[in-house]
């Protein structure tokens, strides 16, 4: 496991499928740019690309994010989801790996020491597991109900978050419909961060992260 210290707070995922349906300028031009240097004005840390396409569409997708978050967002921490081969192609900080993907071992003897990875989980259990699986960080939930992710489970709520986070020594990244409304409660929680697609933006696509960081700090 690297030594993980790593400001929390704000966890975007800039999911494609997301963007494309609700805010798809963001996916245009020099845009990406624009939202990478957004991200790191405001002081967020790590940033997690997600595509669940096809291969190639996967492979386009977070080539030209980690394209603008290098030039654009330098020392902001690039994460990809499920890719591993992707992640060492483009030179990523890490993974993030779900309970039926690659094996955090096999992860970790691939990306080696210095980089993150983190794993989803979803019920006390596998919260308690996850502390001896060489992860550096777990995510948890979905906190509240989502639509983003169409076979999420139920939502765990904000008690069982701190359960959560009680229950583990590694860094929790909550999950799952956080919004301004829900973000207080989930930094109250003990959560290390949050993690939000469609919560990073409102109905225009203009993003929140003001308002979402002065929410998570009370
Ligand atoms: N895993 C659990 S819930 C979820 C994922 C990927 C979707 C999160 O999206 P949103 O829009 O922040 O609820
Ligand atoms: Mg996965």
């Amino acid at each position: 496991m690297s030594s993980f210290s790593l400001p929390g707070g704000l966890y975007p995922i800039l999911d494609a499928a997301w963007l494309e349906g609700h805010a798809p300028f963001w996916l245009q031009g020099d845009h990406p740019e624009q939202l990478a240097r957004r991200l790191r004005a405001v002081g967020v840390a790590l940033v997690q690309l997600r595509c669940k396409g096809s291969g190639d569409a996967q492979y386009r997708f977070m080539a030209r994010w980690m394209g603008a978050l290098r030039t654009a967002a330098p020392g902001v921490r690039v994460i990809v989801n499920d890719r591993l081969d992707i992640a060492l192609d483009l030179a990523a900080d890490g993974v993030h790996v779900g309970q039926e993907d690659l094996p955090v071992a096999v992860c970790r003897r691939l990306l080696g020491r210095e980089r993150l990875i983190g794993l989803s989980t979803h019920t006390l259990d596998e919260v308690v597991v996850a502390a001896t699986s060489g992860a550096d960080y777990i995510g948890f939930g979905p906190v509240f109900a989502t639509r983003t992710k169409a076979d999420a489970l139920d939502a765990r709520g904000t008690e069982t978050l701190a359960a959560a986070c009680r229950a583990t020594p590694l860094p929790v990244a909550a999950i799952g419909g956080i919004d301004q409304a829900g973000i207080g409660a989930v930094a109250k929680a003990g959560a290390w961060s949050a993690a939000m697609i469609s919560g990073c933006f409102n109905a225009d696509g203009g993003d929140l992260l003001d308002a979402l960081l002065a929410a998570w700090s009370g």
